[in-house]
């Protein structure tokens, strides 16, 4: 029975006749052209996705025949091939004899064109529509885990770490289909382990067991890396006769010693990624504690790792108070733009507060022109429902991708070409995704979750693909190819990141959560000062550079004059950027406090409606995919529900409004 372990990497025989019997007369076997290891698992993975597709075995063979499925390096014209790079494929039909030809510059390409080889056999395309030559449009392509030593995964909401740490080097079959999950959709890097990172993770008898999963991981073509606690060397010869106690970047002793444990991963894992650092933000050491600045403490790092083609990235996620968080990471990372070395990246997250539903862009993403930057993006959903309401992200990501910083020349760049490298010709630049991968069963904790992962990926490799596209592919990939449950799937995926806006935190205000919980439930009363400053009189946060924070004094001036002015900011944003009272007119016409409690009720109604329309489409999918979803609805109802509930009856508390349409009426 369906349990979701494949994810959309689902070979199972092809549903339509007519393509089913187009594919067997088309499709005989496999040949590698080589032996490199990313080449044979491309073969392996041609060989066992065709035979499930086409219900026959497709072998592996070594001499090209009719329907043959060829995959190699620089088996096409080499220019062309050069022009993709070897990250990028092109995938070719051939006559004399019939054969698909799958080929790229590098090793990897040729993995990447083998997935979209079978994918396209899962969305059941016409061979005569395979030609296809695709390069992914950023870098570095990367998922954080934020799993512990423990296996406790922080804000994972699908189980524990897929890791059993302390049964390594010993090896489970699950890594390699987490390495082909990440391959499939073109993800070449993997941090294992917590941002809030333990020292214990470098430790000389941990090493030969991350040795292990990097080679797991280098077959499908994905880097291993580590976060690293910036006090390693103070924990980590604590038990020494002369141990180190200070983790001062500029120390000679410490710079040793990092240079020594860099050393000595490089002679076990050749091809290690680097490290990943969060440091002086929520408790975690750094530089700053010996007076040393974000940019002293990663270039010490960064030197290090730079003969061995490792890369530095440091988080620029740092806050201290709730008044002024929205500003802090700007203050302190953009004074150091043109600093960070060559293979020092910053890593940013997308909006300047914590994965709000809604935040505006990041400004460190406009002021940073002479820094490599990530942009974090999290999938996992902390703050958007867990594993329990269904918000399919993409479409929230692809309004940051898009958004022109106004930096540059006209409105140029946007997020995405600040971090695909197009804007500043930079290579160390990319995307960075908080996974939301554990061991359960179908690796998300609710089926529809492992949508958000394909779309991270999918927005890395390509961010001008459409929302609409991304969902699509993810649906006929993991559903199949039927119409109606296509076309049903579709709009609730579409419309479920505004849906939960909509019932937890219209108009930008965001953070309604308790900041030291599990950010799941509502509980307004606990972040005023960090989201909102809540009176009888209205609400909002003055975020204004006339009369408040000054936030808005951190973008363009085009963003500046925007976001400064009451009249022009948009209304998704308008309570993150000012206060109001209840009764401003927002543009639709309709007040605050009315937009507050209309959008409460209808997004709550919105979600009864995707609990029906799902529902709807028993028989269509298998019964245990469907039971499993509809559940996760029956929950998703029950929460929303407690979300209207507890937002209404708050700003009514406050307010004592209780409608201002015809029936005005305050109490
Ligand atoms: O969002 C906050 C989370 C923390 C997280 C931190 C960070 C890993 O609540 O759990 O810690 O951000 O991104 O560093």
């Amino acid at each position: 029975s369906e349990d979701g372990y494949d994810l959309w990497l689902r070979h199972r025989l092809v549903a339509d006749r007519s393509m089913l019997a187009h594919y067997r007369a088309a499709i005989d076997h496999v040949v590698v052209l080589g032996n490199h290891p990313v080449l044979r698992s491309a073969g392996e993975e041609l060989a066992r996705g065709l035979s499930g597709l086409l219900g026959r075995a497709i072998p592996v063979r070594n001499e090209v025949g009719k329907g043959a499925v060829v995959v190699g390096v620089n088996v096409l014209s080499p220019e062309s091939l050069a022009r993709l790079g070897p990250e990028g494929f092109m995938v070719k039909r051939l006559d004399g004899p019939e054969r698909v030809v799958i080929s790229s510059a590098g090793e990897q390409g040729a993995l990447y064109g083998a997935f979209r080889f079978l994918q396209h056999l899962q969305r059941q395309l016409p061979l005569n529509q395979v030609d296809m030559a695709d390069r992914p449009a950023s870098p570095l392509r990367m998922i954080n885990h934020w799993d512990n030593l423990n296996r406790s995964v922080e804000r994972g909401y699908a189980g524990k770490s897929i890791f059993v740490w302390d049964e390594l080097p010993e090896l489970r079959e699950r890594y390699v289909d987490y390495a082909r999950v990440l391959a499939s959709v073109g993800i070449n890097h993997t941090v294992v382990n917590n941002v809030n990172a333990s020292a214990e993770f470098l430790r000389s008898e941990r090493l030969p067991g991350l040795a292990a999963l990097a080679g797991v991981l280098r077959s499908w073509g994905v880097r291993l890396w580590v976060s690293a606690n910036y006090a390693s060397p103070i924990t980590l010869t604590k038990d020494q006769a002369d141990p180190i106690t200070v983790a001062d970047p500029l120390d000679p002793r410490v710079q040793q010693w990092w240079q020594d444990k860099i050393e000595e991963i490089y002679r076990i894992i050749p091809d290690f990624g680097g490290f990943l650092v969060k440091a002086n933000s929520e408790g975690q050491p750094g530089p700053l504690d010996y007076g040393r600045t974000h940019a002293e403490g990663a270039n010490m790092l960064a030197d290090r790792l730079a003969p061995h083609d490792g890369r530095l990235v440091w988080r620029s996620f740092v806050h201290e108070g709730f008044d002024d968080w929205a500003e802090h990471q700007y203050r302190v990372f953009h004074p150091l733009d043109g600093q960070f070395h060559e293979n020092a990246v910053v890593q940013t997250k997308n909006g300047p507060i914590d994965f709000q539903v809604r935040e505006p862009v990041n400004p460190l993403f406009g002021g940073l022109p002479r820094t490599n930057q990530l942009i974090e993006l999290q999938v996992t959903q902390e703050y958007t429902g867990h594993s329990t309401h269904l918000c399919y992200l993409v479409p929230e990501w692809k309004t940051i991708l898009d958004f022109p910083t106004y930096t540059g020349t006209g409105s140029w760049p946007t997020v995405s070409d600040v971090v695909t490298g197009a804007a500043y010709g930079q290579e160390n630049v990319g995307f960075a995704g908080v996974g939301n991968l554990g061991d359960d069963r179908d690796w998300t904790g609710y089926q529809l979750g492992a949508a958000n992962l394909h779309g991270f990926a999918r927005l890395a490799w390509d961010p001008t693909a459409t929302a609409d596209e991304v969902v699509t592919e993810w649906i006929e990939l993991t559903f199949g190819c039927d119409r109606r449950v296509g076309s049903v799937l579709k709009a609730i995926m579409l419309q479920s990141w505004q849906v939960y806006e909509s019932y937890t935190s219209p108009l930008g205000m965001g953070y309604l959560t308790y900041p030291l919980g599990a950010h799941f439930a509502p509980a307004p009363t606990t972040t005023q000062n960090l989201s909102h400053h809540t009176t009888a009189e209205g609400t909002g946060f003055d975020r204004t550079e006339a009369t408040g924070s000054g936030y808005t004094g951190l973008y363009a001036q085009h963003w500046q004059d925007v976001y400064g002015s009451l009249e022009r900011c948009p209304d998704e944003l308008l309570l993150f950027m000012h206060w109001v009272p209840y009764t401003h007119q927002l543009h639709s016409g309709k007040t605050v406090i009315q937009h507050i409690y209309d959008s409460h009720f209808d997004g709550y109604e919105r979600v009864l409606e995707f609990q029906r329309a799902w529902s709807r489409l028993k028989g269509q999918v298998d019964a245990s995919r469907h039971g499993d979803i509809a559940a996760t609805f029956d929950d998703h109802v029950v929460e929303a529900e407690r979300w209207r509930d507890t937002i209404v009856a708050y700003f009514f508390g406050w307010s004592r409004i209780l409608s201002t349409g015809p029936g005005w009426l305050q109490l």
